[in-house]
Protein backbone atom coordinates (compact mmCIF):
# COMPACT_ATOMS: atom_id res chain seq x y z
CA UNK A 1 0.00 0.00 0.00
CA UNK A 2 0.90 3.58 -0.86
CA UNK A 3 2.36 6.42 1.61
CA UNK A 4 -0.69 8.37 2.17
CA UNK A 5 -0.41 12.09 3.00
CA UNK A 6 -3.72 12.79 4.21
CA UNK A 7 -3.88 12.14 8.33
CA UNK A 8 -3.11 14.67 10.45
CA UNK A 9 -0.64 13.52 12.88
CA UNK A 10 -1.47 12.13 16.65
CA UNK A 11 0.16 9.58 18.71
CA UNK A 12 -1.89 6.85 18.37
CA UNK A 13 -3.84 4.99 21.38
CA UNK A 14 -4.12 1.34 21.46
CA UNK A 15 -7.75 1.33 20.59
CA UNK A 16 -6.58 3.69 18.04
CA UNK A 17 -4.47 1.26 16.77
CA UNK A 18 -6.83 -0.83 16.56
CA UNK A 19 -9.25 0.75 14.72
CA UNK A 20 -6.69 1.68 12.03
CA UNK A 21 -5.87 -1.85 11.76
CA UNK A 22 -10.01 -2.39 10.85
CA UNK A 23 -10.15 0.34 8.45
CA UNK A 24 -6.93 -1.22 6.38
CA UNK A 25 -8.97 -4.78 6.38
CA UNK A 26 -5.90 -6.16 7.79
CA UNK A 27 -8.17 -8.54 9.92
CA UNK A 28 -11.55 -10.14 8.88
CA UNK A 29 -14.13 -8.32 10.03
CA UNK A 30 -15.76 -8.79 13.31
CA UNK A 31 -12.33 -10.14 14.78
CA UNK A 32 -11.69 -9.96 18.31
CA UNK A 33 -8.84 -7.85 18.36
CA UNK A 34 -6.58 -6.86 21.33
CA UNK A 35 -3.48 -4.25 21.70
CA UNK A 36 -0.73 -3.59 23.81
CA UNK A 37 1.92 -0.67 23.63
CA UNK A 38 5.32 -2.93 23.78
CA UNK A 39 7.41 -0.31 22.56
CA UNK A 40 11.33 -0.48 24.99
CA UNK A 41 13.28 1.37 21.88
CA UNK A 42 14.61 4.93 22.38
CA UNK A 43 12.27 6.48 20.04
CA UNK A 44 8.71 4.99 19.29
CA UNK A 45 5.59 3.82 19.91
CA UNK A 46 5.01 0.00 18.56
CA UNK A 47 1.50 -1.25 19.15
CA UNK A 48 1.12 -5.10 18.68
CA UNK A 49 -2.47 -5.72 17.37
CA UNK A 50 -3.27 -9.50 17.83
CA UNK A 51 -6.41 -11.26 16.64
CA UNK A 52 -7.44 -13.50 19.66
CA UNK A 53 -9.37 -16.02 17.56
CA UNK A 54 -6.34 -16.75 15.39
CA UNK A 55 -3.61 -15.53 16.90
CA UNK A 56 -2.64 -13.65 14.00
CA UNK A 57 -1.04 -9.84 14.84
CA UNK A 58 0.50 -6.84 13.01
CA UNK A 59 2.83 -4.45 14.34
CA UNK A 60 2.08 -0.89 13.74
CA UNK A 61 5.21 1.90 14.87
CA UNK A 62 4.58 5.03 15.34
CA UNK A 63 7.78 7.64 15.68
CA UNK A 64 7.29 10.34 18.10
CA UNK A 65 7.98 13.98 17.66
CA UNK A 66 10.68 14.43 20.42
CA UNK A 67 13.37 11.20 21.29
CA UNK A 68 11.36 8.88 23.80
CA UNK A 69 14.87 7.85 25.83
CA UNK A 70 15.12 12.24 26.91
CA UNK A 71 11.49 12.84 26.29
CA UNK A 72 9.71 16.23 25.41
CA UNK A 73 12.57 18.58 25.68
CA UNK A 74 15.04 16.75 22.47
CA UNK A 75 12.47 17.33 19.77
CA UNK A 76 12.69 14.94 16.73
CA UNK A 77 11.66 14.61 13.00
CA UNK A 78 8.67 12.38 11.92
CA UNK A 79 10.35 12.44 8.71
CA UNK A 80 12.32 9.01 10.19
CA UNK A 81 9.40 7.02 9.91
CA UNK A 82 9.32 7.51 5.81
CA UNK A 83 12.90 6.64 5.53
CA UNK A 84 12.18 3.24 7.72
CA UNK A 85 9.66 2.50 5.89
CA UNK A 86 11.73 3.16 2.28
CA UNK A 87 14.47 1.26 3.93
CA UNK A 88 12.69 -1.29 4.46
CA UNK A 89 11.14 -1.78 1.23
CA UNK A 90 14.74 -1.13 -0.30
CA UNK A 91 16.49 -3.84 1.74
CA UNK A 92 13.49 -5.80 1.11
CA UNK A 93 14.55 -5.99 -2.64
CA UNK A 94 17.63 -7.19 -1.93
CA UNK A 95 16.85 -9.79 1.11
CA UNK A 96 13.38 -9.88 1.53
CA UNK A 97 14.53 -13.22 3.89
CA UNK A 98 16.39 -10.75 6.56
CA UNK A 99 13.50 -7.69 7.16
CA UNK A 100 9.94 -7.70 7.97
CA UNK A 101 7.18 -6.90 5.66
CA UNK A 102 6.16 -4.15 5.76
CA UNK A 103 2.14 -3.95 5.10
CA UNK A 104 1.23 -0.22 4.86
CA UNK A 105 3.11 3.44 5.98
CA UNK A 106 1.35 6.56 6.38
CA UNK A 107 3.89 9.86 6.29
CA UNK A 108 1.86 12.10 8.19
CA UNK A 109 0.54 9.72 10.99
CA UNK A 110 4.57 8.64 10.96
CA UNK A 111 3.44 5.19 11.00
CA UNK A 112 4.93 1.82 9.68
CA UNK A 113 2.73 -0.94 9.43
CA UNK A 114 4.46 -4.49 9.58
CA UNK A 115 4.87 -8.10 9.86
CA UNK A 116 4.23 -9.57 13.65
CA UNK A 117 7.93 -11.24 14.54
CA UNK A 118 6.54 -11.88 18.02
CA UNK A 119 7.69 -15.76 17.20
CA UNK A 120 11.41 -14.24 17.31
CA UNK A 121 13.14 -12.75 20.37
CA UNK A 122 15.21 -8.91 20.22
CA UNK A 123 18.93 -10.73 20.10
CA UNK A 124 19.82 -8.40 22.46
CA UNK A 125 17.66 -9.60 24.89
CA UNK A 126 18.75 -13.53 23.96
CA UNK A 127 22.10 -13.08 24.49
CA UNK A 128 22.07 -11.26 27.55
CA UNK A 129 19.96 -14.55 28.68
CA UNK A 130 22.89 -16.78 27.10
CA UNK A 131 21.05 -17.78 23.86
CA UNK A 132 24.19 -17.76 20.87
CA UNK A 133 21.99 -17.84 18.11
CA UNK A 134 23.87 -20.36 15.67
CA UNK A 135 22.85 -18.73 12.40
CA UNK A 136 22.87 -14.73 13.47
CA UNK A 137 26.39 -13.78 12.32
CA UNK A 138 26.22 -15.68 8.40
CA UNK A 139 22.33 -14.05 8.30
CA UNK A 140 23.64 -11.38 9.24
CA UNK A 141 26.83 -11.06 7.16
CA UNK A 142 24.65 -11.76 4.38
CA UNK A 143 22.37 -9.01 5.13
CA UNK A 144 25.22 -6.60 4.98
CA UNK A 145 26.92 -7.91 2.16
CA UNK A 146 24.08 -7.90 -0.23
CA UNK A 147 22.59 -4.49 0.98
CA UNK A 148 26.05 -2.72 0.42
CA UNK A 149 26.82 -4.34 -2.44
CA UNK A 150 23.75 -3.45 -4.42
CA UNK A 151 22.82 -0.04 -3.38
CA UNK A 152 26.81 0.95 -4.14
CA UNK A 153 28.33 2.07 -7.36
CA UNK A 154 29.24 -1.39 -7.94
CA UNK A 155 25.94 -2.86 -7.57
CA UNK A 156 23.89 -0.19 -9.14
CA UNK A 157 23.88 1.87 -11.92
CA UNK A 158 25.57 4.91 -10.58
CA UNK A 159 22.88 7.57 -11.63
CA UNK A 160 20.18 5.43 -10.30
CA UNK A 161 22.26 5.17 -6.83
CA UNK A 162 22.45 8.90 -7.15
CA UNK A 163 18.97 9.42 -7.36
CA UNK A 164 18.35 6.69 -4.40
CA UNK A 165 20.24 8.42 -2.08
CA UNK A 166 17.76 11.38 -2.21
CA UNK A 167 15.64 9.35 -0.83
CA UNK A 168 17.72 8.55 2.45
CA UNK A 169 19.25 12.28 2.83
CA UNK A 170 18.74 12.05 6.61
CA UNK A 171 20.57 14.73 8.57
CA UNK A 172 18.46 15.16 11.90
CA UNK A 173 19.15 10.46 12.17
CA UNK A 174 22.90 11.21 11.41
CA UNK A 175 23.01 14.34 13.47
CA UNK A 176 22.38 11.93 16.63
CA UNK A 177 25.17 9.74 15.41
CA UNK A 178 27.40 12.26 14.94
CA UNK A 179 27.10 13.62 18.54
CA UNK A 180 26.23 10.58 20.78
CA UNK A 181 28.68 8.29 18.88
CA UNK A 182 31.69 10.53 17.66
CA UNK A 183 31.97 13.36 19.85
CA UNK A 184 30.00 13.67 23.04
CA UNK A 185 31.62 10.76 24.58
CA UNK A 186 34.86 12.09 23.70
CA UNK A 187 34.08 15.48 25.77
CA UNK A 188 33.08 16.37 29.12
CA UNK A 189 29.26 16.71 27.76
CA UNK A 190 26.79 16.72 29.60
CA UNK A 191 24.99 14.22 27.43
CA UNK A 192 27.47 11.86 29.12
CA UNK A 193 26.32 9.35 31.51
CA UNK A 194 28.82 7.07 33.56
CA UNK A 195 29.38 5.45 36.90
CA UNK A 196 31.92 7.74 39.26
CA UNK A 197 34.49 4.94 39.78
CA UNK A 198 35.03 5.36 35.91
CA UNK A 199 36.04 8.59 36.12
CA UNK A 200 39.65 8.42 35.97
CA UNK A 201 39.44 5.59 32.65
CA UNK A 202 36.57 8.55 31.63
CA UNK A 203 38.53 11.77 31.64
CA UNK A 204 41.71 9.49 30.22
CA UNK A 205 39.42 9.64 26.77
CA UNK A 206 38.57 13.12 26.92
CA UNK A 207 42.27 14.43 27.46
CA UNK A 208 43.56 11.71 24.96
CA UNK A 209 45.09 13.57 22.09
CA UNK A 210 46.16 10.46 19.90
CA UNK A 211 42.44 9.35 20.28
CA UNK A 212 40.94 12.14 19.68
CA UNK A 213 42.55 12.89 16.17
CA UNK A 214 41.65 8.80 15.29
CA UNK A 215 38.15 9.11 16.60
CA UNK A 216 37.99 12.77 14.28
CA UNK A 217 39.36 10.76 11.38
CA UNK A 218 36.18 8.08 11.79
CA UNK A 219 33.23 11.16 12.27
CA UNK A 220 34.94 12.44 8.98
CA UNK A 221 34.48 9.25 7.46
CA UNK A 222 30.93 9.19 8.78
CA UNK A 223 30.12 12.81 7.55
CA UNK A 224 31.73 12.39 3.82
CA UNK A 225 31.62 8.99 2.88
CA UNK A 226 28.12 7.86 0.67
CA UNK A 227 29.35 4.13 -0.04
CA UNK A 228 25.81 2.25 0.16
CA UNK A 229 22.75 2.60 1.63
CA UNK A 230 23.13 1.67 5.54
CA UNK A 231 21.20 0.60 8.33
CA UNK A 232 22.76 2.96 10.27
CA UNK A 233 22.01 1.62 13.56
CA UNK A 234 22.95 -2.19 13.37
CA UNK A 235 22.75 -2.71 16.71
CA UNK A 236 21.34 -6.24 19.00
CA UNK A 237 18.60 -4.68 19.95
CA UNK A 238 17.72 -3.92 15.78
CA UNK A 239 17.84 -7.35 15.35
CA UNK A 240 14.94 -9.92 15.74
CA UNK A 241 16.34 -13.58 15.88
CA UNK A 242 15.73 -17.31 16.29
CA UNK A 243 18.00 -20.33 16.01
CA UNK A 244 16.72 -20.75 12.30
CA UNK A 245 15.63 -16.96 11.39
CA UNK A 246 16.99 -13.56 11.48
CA UNK A 247 15.15 -10.23 11.02
CA UNK A 248 16.57 -6.66 10.75
CA UNK A 249 14.46 -3.99 11.85
CA UNK A 250 14.62 0.07 12.89
CA UNK A 251 16.42 1.03 9.85
CA UNK A 252 14.79 5.04 11.32
CA UNK A 253 19.06 6.62 10.51
CA UNK A 254 19.41 4.54 7.20
CA UNK A 255 21.13 7.33 4.74
CA UNK A 256 24.06 6.77 2.18
CA UNK A 257 27.07 5.82 4.71
CA UNK A 258 30.59 4.79 4.69
CA UNK A 259 31.15 0.69 3.98
CA UNK A 260 32.35 -0.32 7.09
CA UNK A 261 29.68 1.58 10.00
CA UNK A 262 26.96 -1.60 9.87
CA UNK A 263 29.57 -3.93 10.38
CA UNK A 264 31.21 -2.04 13.35
CA UNK A 265 28.52 -1.21 15.35
CA UNK A 266 27.24 -4.63 14.85
CA UNK A 267 30.91 -6.06 16.10
CA UNK A 268 31.12 -3.62 18.96
CA UNK A 269 27.20 -4.91 20.54
CA UNK A 270 28.59 -8.37 19.92
CA UNK A 271 31.92 -7.14 22.07
CA UNK A 272 29.75 -5.90 24.66
CA UNK A 273 27.80 -8.92 25.18
CA UNK A 274 31.25 -11.12 25.42
CA UNK A 275 31.88 -8.26 28.37
CA UNK A 276 28.84 -9.30 29.67
CA UNK A 277 29.89 -12.73 30.46
CA UNK A 278 32.42 -15.10 31.77
CA UNK A 279 35.20 -16.12 29.88
CA UNK A 280 34.28 -19.58 29.17
CA UNK A 281 30.65 -18.14 26.90
CA UNK A 282 32.42 -15.51 25.43
CA UNK A 283 33.41 -17.69 22.48
CA UNK A 284 29.91 -17.94 20.43
CA UNK A 285 30.17 -14.03 20.30
CA UNK A 286 34.03 -13.96 19.06
CA UNK A 287 32.95 -16.38 16.92
CA UNK A 288 30.43 -14.31 15.37
CA UNK A 289 32.77 -11.45 14.87
CA UNK A 290 35.05 -13.60 12.47
CA UNK A 291 31.94 -15.59 10.94
CA UNK A 292 30.10 -12.21 10.20
CA UNK A 293 33.58 -10.82 8.35
CA UNK A 294 33.94 -14.37 6.72
CA UNK A 295 30.36 -13.73 5.41
CA UNK A 296 30.73 -10.49 4.26
CA UNK A 297 33.81 -10.96 2.47
CA UNK A 298 32.77 -13.95 0.68
CA UNK A 299 28.92 -12.53 -0.28
CA UNK A 300 30.59 -9.12 -1.30
CA UNK A 301 33.16 -10.42 -3.06
CA UNK A 302 30.68 -12.94 -5.03
CA UNK A 303 28.58 -10.35 -5.98
CA UNK A 304 31.54 -8.11 -6.85
CA UNK A 305 32.67 -10.86 -9.84
CA UNK A 306 29.26 -11.59 -10.78
CA UNK A 307 27.18 -8.36 -11.11
CA UNK A 308 29.50 -5.28 -11.03
CA UNK A 309 28.93 -2.43 -13.24
CA UNK A 310 32.10 -0.56 -12.94
CA UNK A 311 34.19 -0.90 -15.47
CA UNK A 312 37.32 -0.84 -13.36
CA UNK A 313 35.83 -4.28 -11.52
CA UNK A 314 38.13 -6.40 -12.48
CA UNK A 315 41.25 -3.96 -12.12
CA UNK A 316 43.31 -6.42 -9.81
CA UNK A 317 43.64 -5.15 -6.10
CA UNK A 318 40.34 -2.94 -6.51
CA UNK A 319 38.03 -5.33 -4.39
CA UNK A 320 40.99 -6.05 -1.89
CA UNK A 321 41.31 -2.13 -1.23
CA UNK A 322 37.76 -1.61 -0.67
CA UNK A 323 37.75 -4.53 1.52
CA UNK A 324 40.45 -4.12 3.77
CA UNK A 325 38.92 -0.19 3.89
CA UNK A 326 36.15 -1.49 5.21
CA UNK A 327 37.49 -3.79 7.82
CA UNK A 328 39.96 -1.03 8.68
CA UNK A 329 37.17 1.45 9.02
CA UNK A 330 34.17 -1.50 10.88
CA UNK A 331 36.88 -1.72 13.34
CA UNK A 332 37.14 1.77 14.26
CA UNK A 333 33.84 2.69 14.39
CA UNK A 334 33.38 -0.61 16.80
CA UNK A 335 35.57 1.27 18.93
CA UNK A 336 33.24 4.43 18.72
CA UNK A 337 30.63 2.14 19.45
CA UNK A 338 31.76 0.11 22.40
CA UNK A 339 32.99 3.45 24.18
CA UNK A 340 29.35 5.74 23.56
CA UNK A 341 27.28 2.43 24.72
CA UNK A 342 29.37 2.10 27.89
CA UNK A 343 29.88 6.08 29.08
CA UNK A 344 27.51 8.09 26.32
CA UNK A 345 23.68 8.86 26.21
CA UNK A 346 21.97 5.35 25.27
CA UNK A 347 23.63 2.46 27.22
CA UNK A 348 23.19 -1.11 26.35
CA UNK A 349 21.47 -3.83 29.13
CA UNK A 350 24.43 -5.85 28.35
CA UNK A 351 26.35 -4.18 30.22
CA UNK A 352 24.13 -2.04 32.99
CA UNK A 353 22.47 -5.27 33.42
CA UNK A 354 25.67 -6.66 35.59
CA UNK A 355 23.75 -6.81 39.28
CA UNK A 356 26.94 -6.35 40.91
CA UNK A 357 28.33 -3.22 41.17
CA UNK A 358 32.47 -4.28 40.94
CA UNK A 359 31.80 -6.74 38.38
CA UNK A 360 30.06 -3.92 36.60
CA UNK A 361 32.48 -1.37 36.38
CA UNK A 362 35.37 -3.89 35.80
CA UNK A 363 33.39 -4.85 32.37
CA UNK A 364 32.95 -1.33 31.92
CA UNK A 365 36.47 -0.59 32.40
CA UNK A 366 37.51 -3.22 29.50
CA UNK A 367 34.81 -1.79 27.29
CA UNK A 368 36.80 1.43 27.67
CA UNK A 369 39.77 0.03 26.82
CA UNK A 370 38.58 -1.98 24.25
CA UNK A 371 36.70 0.73 22.93
CA UNK A 372 40.38 2.68 22.53
CA UNK A 373 42.14 -0.38 21.51
CA UNK A 374 40.04 -0.70 18.25
CA UNK A 375 40.19 3.04 17.24
CA UNK A 376 44.02 3.48 17.51
CA UNK A 377 45.13 -0.24 16.55
CA UNK A 378 42.43 -0.55 13.60
CA UNK A 379 45.27 -0.64 10.65
CA UNK A 380 47.60 -2.46 12.12
CA UNK A 381 45.04 -5.54 12.60
CA UNK A 382 45.50 -8.21 9.41
CA UNK A 383 42.85 -10.07 10.03
CA UNK A 384 39.68 -10.59 11.71
CA UNK A 385 41.10 -13.28 14.03
CA UNK A 386 43.25 -10.77 15.47
CA UNK A 387 39.86 -8.81 16.97
CA UNK A 388 39.76 -11.70 19.11
CA UNK A 389 43.70 -12.06 20.14
CA UNK A 390 42.80 -7.47 21.15
CA UNK A 391 40.05 -8.61 23.36
CA UNK A 392 41.25 -11.38 24.84
CA UNK A 393 44.04 -8.86 25.60
CA UNK A 394 42.02 -6.33 26.96
CA UNK A 395 40.71 -8.47 29.72
CA UNK A 396 44.09 -9.08 31.35
CA UNK A 397 45.39 -6.07 31.10
C1 LIG B 1 18.38 9.66 21.25
S1 LIG B 1 18.51 8.20 20.39
C2 LIG B 1 19.70 7.24 21.18
C3 LIG B 1 20.12 6.05 20.42
O1 LIG B 1 19.01 5.20 20.18
C4 LIG B 1 19.08 4.70 18.85
O2 LIG B 1 18.82 3.33 18.82
C5 LIG B 1 20.45 5.05 18.34
O3 LIG B 1 21.40 4.06 18.66
C6 LIG B 1 20.71 6.31 19.05
O4 LIG B 1 22.07 6.66 19.08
Amino acid sequence: MAISKQSVYEPLTENGAISLTVRLGLFPEGAPLTCREIGDGNLNLVFHVVDQQTGKGVIIKQALPYAKVVGESWPLTLKRAVIESNALRTFASYVPEYVPNVYYSDESLAITVMEDLSHLQIARKGLIEGKTYPLLSKHIGEFIAKTLFYTSDFGMNQQQKKQLSQQFVNPELCKITEDLVFTDPFFDYETNNFEQELRNDVEALWNDDTLHLEVAKLKRKFLTEGDALIHGDLHTGSIFASDTETKVIDPEFAFYGPFGFDIGQFFANLLLNALSRPEPQQEPLLAHVEQTWGVFTNVFSDLWDRHNVEPYAKTPGLLQDVLRQTFVDAIGFAGCEVIRRTIGLAHVADLDGIEDKNKRIYAKRRALHLGKNLILQRRVLNDVQEIRALFLQTFTT
